[in-house]
This record gives C-alpha cells, structure tokens and sequence, in this order.
C-alpha cells in the first residue's frame, strides 16, 4: 500500500513492472521534478501523460460535497498510463502518488481517483523552544508536499521578530531567509501562512502601533506571501496600558477591535489576502464569553485557531466542533498541539501515531494544523500520520501509519528502530508508552509463574539482546534523527542495563544480583526523560521483591 491511502484505489489487473518512463502532456516539467525526487529515469519508458482535464471528474469531490484543485485520476494501461488533474496542485499530487506505486513496484493496470478529505491539512512551527533551521523546515517541508499536506503556518514562538520584538522589520538576512522558504511552500504547493504575535506588549488604542503592525506585514507581503495570521495566545488577560482600560469594556472588546482594523487594512492593500487568528482564548467549552464573542464580531472569512477542549486536547470530536460553529459563527480551523513537546511536556518525545480525532471532522472544520516539535526529524514521523489522517481518515490506520512513516525515514532499519520508538509515545493523545514491551515482560512472568524458567529466561534474553542491537543502531549521531534523540538514546541505554540486570538477578537471585539491580533502578528512576511505560518498573521491583 502506499501511503497516503487514495480514496478510490482500482488497480487490480496486470502489473506493471516499470524501469523507466516518457512523460508527456501539460504538466510534463512538475512530473518530471517530482519523478527525479523519487530517482525514477525520465527516458525512454512507459509511456505516461500527465493530462489537463478540467471537467467534474477533476474538480468535484461527491465526499465533501466540495469543488478542489487537488483531485487527480491516474489510468494504467498495459502500454500507457494517463494522469488527469484541473492544474498544477492536481497533477503535483498524481505525479507523487504514481512515482510512489512506481518505487514500491506497485503499479497495475486499473483506475486510481484520489483527492483529500480535509481542505486544510498542515503543520504549523508554534512552538516554544530552538526555532528550526532554514534547512530542516525545507526537508519537513519536502516530506510533508509529498505526503499531501497543503498548508503551513511561520509561527516559532522564539523567533523574536514574530513576538518580542514584533515592531522591528527583519533585517536583511532573515527576509531573505523567510523568502527561501516562502519560494520553497510555492514551488512545493504549499499554502504559506505568515503570523505575527504583537500581544505581549500591543497598545490596542495607540495608531503608531497599529502602523507599525501593518509595516510589519506589508514587508513580509513585499516578498510575496498573501495568508497572514495574527496569534493572540499566551498573551495576558489584563490590560497593560491604562489608555486601552478606559478604551475598552473587556479584553475581548480590543481583540475584536484589532482583528477588525486589521482585516480591513489588509484587504484594502490586496483583496486576496487571508487572515487568520489565534484568539487568547483558544481552548474550552465554546460557551465561554470571550470566545463566543470574538467568534460572533469578526469578518466570517478570518479563520479561528481552536485547540479543542483542552490545550493539548487528548481527543476532538465532531460535537465540539459543531458546539464551536454555532457559538462562534466560524468552523474551527484546529491548531492541534500534537506531536509539540514543549514547555512542560520537554521530557516526552511525541513519536506515535495520530490518534483521537474523528474522522469526520473534515466535514465539521476548515482543517487541521499539527503544531511540531522543536525536534524537525522527530516531528517528520509524528507528521506524516497526521497528514495519512487529513488526506484519508476513513481509510487511515494508525498502527499502519506509522509503520510505513518508520519506513520511509529508516528503511530497513525500520524494525528494529520500532523497539526504541515503542516507548516513544506517552503525549496528550496517549498516556500508555511501552505496549510491545509490555506483552514481552507479561509472558516472561507467566512462563515464570508456570515454573517454565528457562522458556522465560531465553525469552527476555531474546528481546533484551533485539533492544542491544537496537541500541547501537540509535546510538549513531551521524544520523539527523538519532542525534535529536539523544536524550532518550541515554535513557534507551539505562533501559538496557536495567533488563540485563533484571536477567542476571531471575537468573541468580544473590544478595548482590539484587542489589545491582537496586542500584540501576534507582539510577533509571532518577533521569526524568520519559520513556518505558510501567511494565518495566514493575518487574524490575517484583523481580527485587522476590529475593
Ligand atoms: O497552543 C497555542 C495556541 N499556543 C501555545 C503553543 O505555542 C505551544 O506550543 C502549545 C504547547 O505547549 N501551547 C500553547 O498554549
């Protein structure tokens, strides 16, 4: 299977095995950018043609009831395959798709319709810590175009001219940074949203700073970026000004003000700006005064940042979206603050797979915005089962999802990376981490229990030895991802002495056995990283208890 799951997948006839392809037809130059990606020979092969088609069949998606300049048709045939799409996006998305079915020698004859479910499906950088390098947000932002994603939002919390220091310009080099990557989200299809955060010191009734506001964002428009956001989270309840107190009943009143004045200056610069805003209150019931308020008294095309019921919301369903909609006149567009693993949650590493949002909200919301990691590599393998979800979440597999994301970043290494990226799961979504190692540790204790020693010695031996080999794996900085894991690689070690040490005392129940293995608990206890879930505690104490 490939993933991101199409909608409606019918090759099920000849296969076709392909070495090489001629690519013809109106969008010849992006397939072609996209099949060198993937390392497939542009020369003299398969015949495909990548076909302008603007008709229902390309544009109209019966699902969401919706029109979309994403939708693509591939046909194979024995001698040829077509690619229809309405434009550019279409195709770039049917180019992707069938350089995928192509690599995985997946290809066969039939008909593939494919389109997205969720309209808005991105990842938004709206963390607190390391900003990304430039780099790193090009290579996220490569993966994530070729797993479907369409959106992404500049919003890193420690980028000082985003929030701190909001009224200064961006010096040279960093327009010119941010302009790479704005080129970049282009060429890539991406929706590139800019977003500044002015609240921490915004005087709502002072006209210099509202200039300055809108300089600001003229001079990121300048260099050619048309979606803005205007976050008001983390920002304080009170009034900071004694000018803005006597200005405005409530805080919520200089919100809707601001969003207003702002809305209206932008259109007045360029009608096809969008904006979007993060209210102050961005989580919640719905029924709250402030929220319902703003939602109630700004323009109906200003999309609105909800988290769900909670900041980091361990579930969404369509009730809370609709409650939303109704309280506030605007479809929630989800700021999701999944895999983000910062503030007080830097000690979880938010490796699994999407899960606890209904798949139907694609109907109930304008989309979803993953908020990352500080970790780029970490957050690609979160993301792409995010983007699996938006693109497909009646067919989506969490478990499946996230097999394949291991695959795609760790190829063969892919099993044995999964003994690490067990344990690396404990987030809002989840509080459980550790299920395969749970099952292992629970049958060691049967066998145990069933006077079956040996069987059960052999068995942890067996899977602390698969844990040793995955522990050299990840113990190798050279690699992006690993480097960032550093931390939970420590902790992944101590992991593997404490095993050993729980092996060496079931084998031999000494006075010393056991008090080795006090000691390397305590010592795992006291790093604070998380990582193994229960089961490991739990045995390591049993296992000292019984001596
Ligand atoms: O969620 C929002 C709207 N704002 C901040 C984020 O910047 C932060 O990354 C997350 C997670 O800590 N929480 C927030 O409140």
């Amino acid at each position: 299977m490939i993933y991101p799951i199409p909608q409606k997948y019918e090759l099920n006839g000849k296969e076709i095995i392909v070495k090489s392809v001629s690519i013809s037809g109106e969008f010849k130059e992006i397939a072609e950018r996209v099949f060198k990606d993937y390392a497939i020979n542009c020369i003299n092969g398969l015949n495909v043609v990548f076909k302008y088609e603007n008709s229902k069949d390309t544009t109209y998606c019966d699902d969401t009831a919706r029109l979309t300049d994403e939708k693509y048709i591939i046909i194979v045939s024995e001698n040829e395959v077509i690619v229809k799409a309405s434009c550019e996006k279409g195709a770039f998305r049917g180019a992707h798709t069938l350089a995928k079915l192509i690599v995985k020698n997946e290809l066969k004859e039939g008909t593939l319709i494919d389109y997205p479910l969720f309209k808005t499906r991105g990842y938004i950088e709206g963390f607190y810590g390391h900003t990304w390098e430039n780099s790193k947000r090009l290579s996220v932002m490569k993966l994530m175009a070729s797993y479907g994603m369409n959106t992404f939002f500049y919003a890193p919390k420690d980028d000082i001219y985003h929030r701190e220091k909001w009224r200064e310009l961006y010096p040279e080099n960093e327009l010119t940074q941010l302009k790479n990557l704005f080129d970049y989200a282009c060429e890539n299809y991406f929706d590139f949203h800019w977003t500044i955060g002015p609240g921490l010191t915004y005087k709502y009734t002072s006209d210099e700073d509202f200039t300055q506001l809108i300089n600001k964002i003229k001079s990121v428009y300048d260099i050619g970026v048309r979606n803005f956001g205007l976050l008001l989270d983390d920002i304080p309840w009170d009034f900071q000004y004694e000018d803005d107190k006597n200005a405005f009943d409530s805080v919520v009143d200089a919100h809707i003000f601001l969003v207003n004045k702002t809305y209206t200056a932008l259109k007045e610069i360029d009608s096809s700006i969008k904006l979007t805003v993060c209210p102050t209150q961005y989580s919640g019931n719905c029924n709250e005064y402030y929220i319902t308020k703003f939602g109630c008294n700004i323009p109906a095309d200003v999309d609105v940042f909800w988290t769900g019921d909670e900041i980091c919301s361990r579930v969404i369903t369509v009730r809370e979206a609709d409650e939303f909609t109704y309280a506030t006149n605007h479809r929630p567009l989800y700021w999701d603050n999944y895999p983000v693993n910062d503030c007080e949650m830097f000690q979880e590493m938010h490796m699994g797979a999407y899960i606890g949002r209904d798949k139907e909200l694609y109907k109930h919301s304008e989309g979803i915005i993953s908020n990352v990691m500080e970790y780029a590599e970490c957050s690609k393998i979160p993301l792409m089962t995010v983007a699996d979800f938006l693109w497909n979440p009646i067919a989506y597999k969490p478990d499946e999802s996230l097999k394949n994301a291991h695959q795609e970043i760790l190829g063969n290494d892919a099993d044995i990376f999964a003994l690490f990226a067990d344990h690396l799961c404990v987030s809002c979504l989840s509080r459980y981490a550790s299920s395969y190692m749970g099952e292992i540790l629970s049958k060691v204790s049967f066998l145990e229990a069933s006077d079956r020693k040996d069987e059960s010695l052999k068995l942890l031996c067996s899977y602390i030895s698969d844990m040793k080999k995955c522990l050299t794996l990840i113990s190798d900085t050279n690699v992006p991802l690993f480097a960032e894991l550093q931390k939970w690689v420590r902790k992944f070690a101590m992991c593997c002495d404490l095993l050993d040490d729980i092996y060496t005392a079931k084998e031999n129940p000494t006075q010393e056995n056991k008090n080795m293995l006090l000691e390397s608990l305590q010592k795992y206890n006291s790093d604070g990283t998380i990582l193994t879930g229960f089961c490991l505690r739990e045995m390591a104490e049993k296992t000292i208890a019984k001596i």
